[in-house]
Parts: C-alpha cells; structure tokens; sequence
C-alpha cells in the first residue's frame, strides 16, 4: 500500500502540464524523458509516464509494460551518447527508500569505469 495518495500538483505532473521548464529529450503519447536537474552523471535522464501514479507500488500494470522498452531504448542511446561502459537504473518508492519526488520515475545515470558509486 502507498503511505498517501497521488498529487497532480507534484514537480513533475507540472512538468507534464508544461509549467515547469524541464530540458527533454523524448516525448511519446505515453511517456516523457527530460534530463534530471541534480544529475549524478553528465546525462543522467528521468523517464515518467504521463499517467499520474506516485510510485510503482500503486501504477497501473499496463503502464509499466509501456515503460520498460522505452527505458530500454533511452538506456541504449545514453550509454552510446555518453560513451558509457555501464547503465544504472534507479527507481525509488516512498520516503524510506529515497524517493522526493511522488511521481512515478525511473533514473537512467551513465557509469563508466573506475568513477565510483555516489553513496
Ligand atoms: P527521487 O525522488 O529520489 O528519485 O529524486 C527525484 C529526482 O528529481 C532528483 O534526482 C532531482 C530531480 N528533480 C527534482 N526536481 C526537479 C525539477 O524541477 N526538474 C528536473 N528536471 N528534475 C528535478
């Protein structure tokens, strides 16, 4: 169960709506990608569906069977844009996992070799 419900006033359904300014990168019926503004890596992505949900724990099956090609596809073109040698996908649900943004998204960070992990 998730702690509260969804706010379609959240960062990023304003981003969604276009009233926040967000730098994208891939727009479908489905799905928005736009580079995160605190990025851990040059070309650190986030990737939402256009459906409001706060997280994955109370998303819509049908929009998760959506998303996860697409991730796949962005993985690939960042890890060539970046000239990654690895792909860090990270997605957070609810405060005590590190979530701050209740939108449902998933991180797409470039890694390359020898950098480290940022705790
Ligand atoms: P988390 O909920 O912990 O997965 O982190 C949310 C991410 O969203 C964090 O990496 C920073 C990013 N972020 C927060 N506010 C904005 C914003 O207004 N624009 C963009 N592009 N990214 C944001």
């Amino acid at each position: 169960m998730t702690n509260s419900a969804y706010d379609a006033n959240n960062i990023f359904a304003k981003i969604l709506k276009g009233e926040i300014p967000s730098v994208k990168v891939y727009e479908d019926d489905d799905a928005l990608a736009f580079m995160d503004v605190m990025p851990q890596a040059p070309g650190h992505l986030l990737v939402i569906p256009k459906i409001g949900s706060r997280n994955i724990l109370d998303a819509d099956p049908a929009v998760l069977s959506k998303l996860l090609p697409l991730i796949q596809k962005l993985a690939h073109a960042v890890k060539d844009a970046f000239e990654a040698d690895g792909i860090l996908i990270n997605q957070f649900n609810e405060p005590a996992a590190g979530q701050t943004v209740f939108h449902l998204h998933f991180h797409i960070i470039p890694r390359h070799q020898g950098m480290g992990l940022k705790p």
